[in-house]
């Protein structure tokens, strides 16, 4: 620590996933530099942010942390793949510092004091809300010489009296002014580059807006629900982007509840592509877009597709069935009205997934099964995420109301849902097998044209096919077939089981083996025996989609990783494959099947050049599916297509 300084304070993030390059530590750079733009703190605190990965063990980060003198604050940025850890941490911490504070703070403990102070007794401060203006006044106060068991003076905590009884101070009004909290970015709070002056995260996190006017039982989005928006200004917000764009940051992640719901929303998109067109960079956003689809999202989307700027478009359905959508609060939402939607997106070509949600109260395996097979004969990309209960959700809170039954997970403190009063546990385990195929399969994209192909070409449904594969796996004789049975043996809330065999099936040749002899063994006599033509062709877009997945070779695969010569063009990388031959003009046939505008179909043969974008390795297993698609091969024209026109 610097000699000048008197007060030592370390804020700590743990990511999800454990990948070559770090997720952003938004919420502790936030929290940093509102604490440094504090003239007092500025001048006697040392304040550092320690960023870990998902794969970050305890011991490393003890080691880590604990190397140098322990500080006097440590403020943990606490979600539910984290808590557990931290709660290890802050109890190491109070063996080295026995005076120290250990403050928790973050969706997952906010307004949660009473548990974690009965599973952690060496937390001091639980924060309940936003935590900027919050930990500012945390540390003037340690630097006024307050106790920790006296903590009146500071609203928006909790935190334990002399006594040992929970204290909770009056809650804190939200930021109504965004701007009063520095940006992370252009103050210098959060490290942007490595040591070779490389942007080091995997995507820039940004908020545009804070709140939602929505209410949905399971959601609790930073305690912005059933919240006014506010937003950031647009200065602010694109001198942000400008200095990514200068670090070549490819992707921008929004954490924003409903973007495309602002005016402004707009003028951001357009200082987006303003910028771009300078720099080259940002190339993607991604957010949650606005559930309420109005004239001015679909402008929004307008202008990104013509300007290609690339994004991937959300169904957030989470149910289509009428009674569950009653129990999550969502009845109302104009999201319900989607098969519009989805087919304006399908026919201006833009990338589009839905998401569900297995399992919340009111559902039935055959209401679900019934939403997933309507709802894949316009989206193929089904992200479909198990209940889990959150913290400060209404499902949450009327858990006995419905029956709910959940357990822990192994590697995380979410709730898991085992039964309730309309699924019980046998139909959960049949459902979440179920599951697995479609978030490898359907998700995570190992399979994409054809999706389109089968729904199109055949009266198979999506459901079927998956179930086919399952069944098919499982009797296999294929030493190659062993991962994924096992991955599917461990399905629940796991989600590395996912990762694993997407890594599999993309960056091992055994993989792709055995896909193909699914396909011929498994899947292709059934459609045979229904009497469908266009055999010929299911066979070789299935084969355009293996040839198609992103170039990258699985740690565990004994293989090398295949030599292509790259090209760069518009600022972006590629790897080439040449005259990759085919019975028939595959993208062109899928382009029009996907638009609805099929004319008769003939073989010709066509040789495509293919074009990968490099990199994928930094996200393949990551279950980050919104990422994967970038790095799958595409024809010159779509590649172009997707960068900067
Ligand atoms: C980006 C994001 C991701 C990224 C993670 C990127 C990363 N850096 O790690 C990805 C895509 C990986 C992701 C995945 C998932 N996510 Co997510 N994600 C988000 C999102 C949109 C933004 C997070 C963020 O940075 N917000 C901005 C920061 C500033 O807000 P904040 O964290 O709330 O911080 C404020 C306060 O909480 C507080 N605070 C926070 N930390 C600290 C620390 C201190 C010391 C103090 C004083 C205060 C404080 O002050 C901050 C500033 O005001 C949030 C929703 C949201 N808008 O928050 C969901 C959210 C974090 N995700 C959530 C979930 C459930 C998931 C998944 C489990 C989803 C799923 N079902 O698969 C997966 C994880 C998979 C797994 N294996 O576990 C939940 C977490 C709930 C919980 N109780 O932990 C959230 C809140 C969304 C929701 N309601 O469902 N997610
Ligand atoms: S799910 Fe989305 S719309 Fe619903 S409350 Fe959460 S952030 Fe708002």
């Amino acid at each position: 620590m610097d000699e000048t300084k008197t007060l030592s304070v370390h804020l700590l993030q743990q990511g999800v996933w454990d990948l070559p390059l770090e997720s952003m530590p938004l919420a502790s750079g936030y929290v940093k530099a509102a604490a440094l733009s504090d003239e007092r703190i500025r001048r006697q605190a040392d304040v550092k942010i320690f960023n870990f990965r998902g794969g970050d063990t305890l011991m490393e980060m003890a080691q880590e942390i604990f190397e140098h003198e322990p500080p006097d604050v440590m403020g943990f940025s606490v979600l539910g793949w984290n808590f557990r850890e931290f709660g290890a941490l802050a109890e190491t911490f109070k063996q080295v510092n026995p005076d120290g504070w250990a403050v928790f703070g973050g969706t997952h403990v906010a307004n949660q004091a009473d548990r974690v102070f009965r599973l952690f007794p060496e937390v001091d401060v639980v924060v309940n809300g936003e935590g900027e203006l919050v930990f500012k006044d945390l540390l003037n106060a340690r630097l006024d010489g307050a106790s920790r068991h006296s903590l009146d003076a500071v609203s928006g905590i909790a935190y334990r009296n002399r006594a040992g009884e929970v204290v909770t101070t009056l809650p804190r009004e939200r930021i109504d002014n965004l701007d009063v909290i520095p940006s992370p970015f252009l103050t210098g709070a959060i490290d942007l580059t490595d040591d070779k002056g490389t942007f080091r995260y995997d995507v820039a996190l940004m908020e545009t807006n804070r709140g939602c006017p929505y209410k949905c039982s399971f959601c609790y989005w930073g305690g912005a629900v059933g919240q006014r928006i506010r937003a950031f200004s647009r200065e602010r917000l694109r001198a942000e982007l400008e200095l990514f764009a200068q670090l070549e940051v490819h992707t921008v992640v929004l954490c924003d509840a409903n973007f495309g719901i602002l005016p402004i929303d707009a003028e951001f998109v357009a200082d987006m592509i303003e910028v771009r067109d300078r720099y080259g960079y940002p190339q993607a956003l991604e957010t949650s877009w606005a559930k309420n689809k109005s004239k001015l999202f679909y402008d929004i989307v307008h202008t990104m597709k013509q300007a290609g700027m690339r994004s991937s478009f959300t169904l957030a359905l989470q149910t289509l069935s009428d009674d569950a959508l009653k129990t999550m609060n969502r009845r109302n939402m104009k999201v319900n009205e989607w098969e519009d939607l989805a087919e304006w997106l399908d026919k201006e070509g833009l990338d589009c997934y839905a998401e569900l949600i297995w399992g919340a109260p009111g559902e039935t395996v055959d209401s679900f099964m019934d939403g997933y097979d309507r709802l894949s004969r316009h989206v193929s990309r089904i992200a479909v995420y198990p209940l889990q209960l959150l913290p400060n959700t209404d499902y949450a809170e009327k858990k006995q109301e419905y029956g709910i039954v959940s357990v822990r997970g192994d590697r995380d403190d979410f709730e898991y849902i085992l039964s309730h009063d309309t699924m019980t546990l046998a139909e959960n385990r049949l459902v979440k097998r179920f599951l697995f195929w479609s978030r490898v399969m359907a998700e995570n994209a190992v399979l994409r044209s054809f999706w389109v192909a089968v729904r199109e070409l055949t009266d198979i449904k999506q459901s079927d096919v998956l179930r086919n594969l399952d069944a098919w796996v499982a009797e296999t004789e294929d030493p190659a077939a062993e991962p994924l049975r096992s991955a599917v043996a461990r399905v629940g809330g796991d989600d590395v089981s996912y990762g694993e065999a997407v890594k599999f099936l993309f960056g091992d040749p055994n993989g792709k083996r055995l896909l193909e002899r699914w396909w011929s063994e498994g899947l292709r006599p059934t459609i045979e025996h229904g009497h469908h033509g266009h055999l010929e062709l299911l066979d070789e877009i299935f084969r355009y989609d293996l040839v198609t997945q992103p170039i990258y070779r699985s740690p565990e695969s004994q293989e090398r990783p295949e030599e292509l010569p790259t090209v760069e063009f518009r600022n972006t990388r590629y790897y080439i494959r040449r005259n990759v031959p085919f019975k028939y003009d595959v993208p062109s046939i899928v382009a029009a099947l996907r638009s609805g505008t099929r004319g008769s179909i003939e073989a010709v043969n066509k040789t495509v050049d293919l074009y990968y974008r490099l990199g994928a390795e930094n996200f393949v297993g990551s279950t980050n599916h919104e990422q994967v698609v970038y790095f799958m091969g595409m024809p010159l024209d779509e590649a172009l297509a997707s960068t900067q026109s």
